[in-house]
């Protein structure tokens, strides 16, 4: 049964701010899924497109989608997280009620939707919904076991800082709704709770919405967010520097997808929920306290200039190792220039192993896409696409004076993936935290890298002399937890999750 159908008349739930990729046009789309022979119709709209997001999104099909996903931004989302109390009823709901209101990523690329619905289920989920046996087993050890199990090996210290909800196994799935309003989300939902009845449990839930005014598509550091993605398939040139990896990569069962999995699975992907709590006066303090002393720079260009090195982009989204000294917002915003560079120099295939004066080795986007820095060059089997959004309230004035955190905000954290040891895992354990990865003596990711809560050490941060060690004493970003989930294909849902 597919959702009903509408035009909204122009009005669009996405958001796609200057310097990321844009959507491509339905019969763009339709093209580009029939080459690739994947069925837009049947993805659910988040995995490539994203409706949902800013940081990480999704949509489908080999190209077009991915390219899309990557780019959008969501206004406004809310993330559900329920129990399953009835499965029977559960399921008939779901067939009877939900299915038809979940929305595929054509439906999404068509802007046919004003709020958009995507469900995924964790590994407990899969139980309640008596999943079992040789259906059950996707071949995942990560999801199988849940996130709380994987927290230390994240560089969590323990479940300490998580939100209590998310510690334990107790949540089965996760409703992400997305729209240019919170009144539709809040009115969709209020339906959704009123057609599941009893049959579940809210546990937790979190509301996500894109920054106002000028830092519309920036998380909460102020950089924009979303510029590089993966895109899949062969058929579309991707953007200069994007990502090109085969489509099984991101959805499960398709080309590059060597993982023997149940056939239901076929075209669902893994999907990584981590609220991850951002301390931004500190993470500003620390800018203003650590300038970059170089001649023709002002203290605040200096402390600018730290910040930009530490992420390997300035808020503008312009690459360092593109424009090393100071911000170019023209760059930052042509999406055909802002992505295109590998760390080499021209004309070379590896980077220099020794040359930190244009971008450190441990910048968060250096660490977790190390592009030419890898021997073997482009990594072909450690992408993600990102979809989250930023959570919680603008700071306030008297945090900014007093340089700390009083009310929460962050980032919603979503990524999606074929295979989330080889994916977000693999990011997070053995990039960003790995103090000698890309080389010995990097230090950890200074943004997301995490040591357990003890200090982290960063190196090359300081272009006027790269052997130079800055010491964390605090993580700006700090795990509040998350889970693992499945987000199915419709037909899954229609045909295995709800009977
Ligand atoms: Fe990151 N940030 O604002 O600092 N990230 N990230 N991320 N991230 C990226 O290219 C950020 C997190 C990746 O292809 C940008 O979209 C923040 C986790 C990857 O060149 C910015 C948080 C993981 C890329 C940020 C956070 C990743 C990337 C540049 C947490 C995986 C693409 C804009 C609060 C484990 C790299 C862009 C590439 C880019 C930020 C989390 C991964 C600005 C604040 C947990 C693969």
């Amino acid at each position: 049964m597919k959702p009903a159908l509408w035009n909204l008349g122009g009005k669009s739930i996405l958001f796609n701010p200057q310097g990321l990729p844009q959507l491509p046009s339905l019969q763009e789309a339709t093209n580009a899924s029939r080459q690739a022979g994947l069925n837009l119709d049947d993805v659910q709209g988040g995995h490539f497109v994203s409706p949902f997001s800013c940081h990480h999104v999704c949509c489908i099909d080999e190209t077009w989608l991915f390219r899309t996903r990557i780019g959008m931004r969501k206004v406004f989302e809310r993330f559900f997280f329920f129990g399953i109390s009835d499965a029977t009823e559960f399921k008939a709901r779901l067939k009877t009620d939900i299915l038809p209101l979940i929305t595929s990523t054509m439906q999404v690329i068509a802007n046919q939707t004003d709020t958009m619905l995507n469900i995924a289920f964790s590994q407990t989920g899969l139980i309640a919904l008596n999943i079992t046996g040789p259906a059950n087993d996707l071949n995942d050890t990560v999801f199988t076991n849940g996130q709380v199990a994987d927290a230390s090996n994240l560089g969590d210290p323990n479940t300490t800082n998580w939100v209590p909800e998310f510690v334990g196994t107790n949540i089965h799935g996760v409703m992400l709704l997305a729209s240019d309003t919170e009144a539709s989300i809040n009115t969709t939902l209020a339906d959704l709770q009123s057609k599941l009845g009893n049959s579940i449990t809210e546990i937790y839930s979190l509301r996500g919405a894109m920054r106002p005014n000028e830092n519309k598509g920036h998380e909460h550091f102020g950089f924009l967010d979303g510029i590089s993605n993966p895109t899949v398939g062969g058929f579309q040139d991707p953007l200069p520097g994007q990502a090109l990896v085969p489509t099984g990569e991101i959805l499960v069962g398709e080309t590059g997808d060597n993982v023997t999995r149940p056939e239901w699975a076929k075209d669902g992907s893994f999907l990584v929920f981590r609220q991850l709590k951002q301390l931004v006066p500190e993470f500003n303090k620390f800018l203003a306290d650590n300038p970059i002393n170089e001649p023709g720079l002002t203290p605040e260009q200096g402390s600018e200039l730290l910040g930009a090195r530490m992420i390997g982009r300035w808020k503008s989204g312009a690459p360092i190792f593109l424009t090393p000294k100071f911000d170019d917002p023209d760059l930052g915003k042509d999406k055909f220039r802002n992505n295109d560079f590998t760390f080499a120099e021209p004309g070379q295939n590896s980077s220099d192993p020794t040359d930190q004066s244009k971008c450190p080795f441990s910048a968060h986007i250096r660490k977790t896409r190390p592009r030419a820095d890898l021997s073997v060059g482009e990594n072909t089997t450690h992408h993600i696409v990102r979809a989250g959004i930023p959570y919680g309230p603008e700071v306030a004035d008297d945090e900014s004076s007093s340089n700390t955190t009083e009310i929460e905000r962050g980032l919603a954290f979503v990524a999606y993936q074929s295979n989330i040891t080889a994916g977000f895992q693999f990011l997070q354990h053995s990039w960003a935290n790995n103090q000698k990865f890309v080389h010995s003596g990097v230090g950890f990711d200074p943004i997301i890298g995490a040591n357990a809560g003890a200090q982290r050490p960063v190196n090359g941060l300081d272009p006027t002399n790269t052997t130079r060690n800055f010491t964390l004493t605090i993580d700006f970003v700090v795990s509040r937890g998350g889970e693992y989930f499945f987000s199915p294909s419709i037909s899954a849902i229609a045909n295995t999750l709800s009977v």
